[in-house]
């Protein structure tokens, strides 16, 4: 008799247990895990050179679309053709969205493309693989997590390399157009900010502040990587990019850059698989996960 009345209340402390441990779970975000998007640079990897146009490219969209569809996103493509110095060439991005508690929303962003090089086999790991690899794992973790306040969308570019010299129009195509139809629709005044990762892999993690970049969301990002006690690799050294996130800027869209440049393998044939860490995907994933909050009050304000 004791016994049973000893297990019934054994049997409702285990379901108390198991149902806060499930409350518990649905609240907490899960955790990014480099290890997967570190598998996500080596599949990438294996598909070898990726310049936009190329079938190479055309399956690293599959791959992205793919991963995304795991994690419970029906990602859209955004198609359209550019003009290059290699003639018209037909380019992609991949759009997933999350819906937030509202319709403006905050875009985090990588292009997928490498950078064409006739004269040796360019892989690309850290350049653009590493991104990539870091903005998929991110939208798996945002989605089993609470809803965001903003909506949140992943934009994958393509066409970000240049053919040859990085000048004129012959590089950003593909954040260039987005931002191009996103004016005609309408849709870009929706958009209140873009995190851009760039290069995120460097086993020598350098980040430094880039002066196109909009200061309060690189103050944001920098004090949450001093928060989790990764700022050694945010230095305060500035220098000046031009990536992806220019057009947006140009438009008007508040905009950071997170790009490590100080990279000795940066469009040689040394950007391999083994130049890339997953502790540094993990400092990148983490340092996005905790800046988010901010970046959404922020914007709420
Ligand atoms: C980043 C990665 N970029 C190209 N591949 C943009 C860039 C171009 C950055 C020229 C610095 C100089
Ligand atoms: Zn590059």
């Amino acid at each position: 008799m004791q016994g049973d009345v000893r297990g019934a209340a054994g049997r409702a402390l285990t379901t108390v247990c198991l149902v806060g441990a499930a409350a518990a779970a649905a609240q907490a975000p899960a955790a990014f895990d480099s290890t997967r998007a570190y598998t996500h640079v080596r599949e990438q990897v294996a598909l070898g050179p990726r310049p936009a146009g190329s079938p190479a490219n055309q399956r690293t969209r599959e791959y992205i679309i793919r991963t995304l569809a795991a994690s419970g996103y029906k990602a859209v493509e955004q198609p359209f053709e550019a003009s290059t110095p290699v003639g018209r060439v037909k380019m992609a991005n991949i759009i997933a969205t999350l819906p937030g508690g509202r319709a403006d929303r905050i875009v985090l962003a990588s292009h997928f493309d490498t950078k064409p090089f006739e004269d040796f086999r360019f892989v690309g790991a850290n350049d653009s693989g590493s991104s990539t690899g870091v903005l998929l794992e991110l939208a798996r973790v945002l989605r089993a997590g609470p809803k965001p306040a903003l909506t949140l969308e992943f934009l994958f570019f393509d066409g970000e390399e240049a053919w040859g010299e990085w000048r004129d129009l012959n590089h950003t195509y593909g954040s260039r157009h987005y931002v191009t139809a996103g004016r005609a629709s309408g849709t870009l005044a929706g958009l209140k900010a873009l995190v851009l990762l760039d290069m995120v892999g460097d086993r020598g993690l350098n980040f430094r502040r880039d002066t196109n970049s909009t200061p309060w969301l690189t103050d944001i990002v920098w004090a949450a990587a001093r928060r989790l006690g990764h700022g050694t690799h945010f230095l305060d050294d500035p220098f000046a990019v031009e990536d992806d996130h220019i057009p947006f800027l140009k438009a008007g869209v508040p905009s950071v850059d997170l790009i490590d440049l100080d990279y000795a393998p940066w469009h040689t044939a040394g950007d391999t698989l083994d130049q890339v860490s997953a502790r540094s995907l993990q400092i990148v994933g983490d340092v996005v996960l905790a800046a988010l909050p901010e970046i959404q009050a922020r914007l709420l304000k």
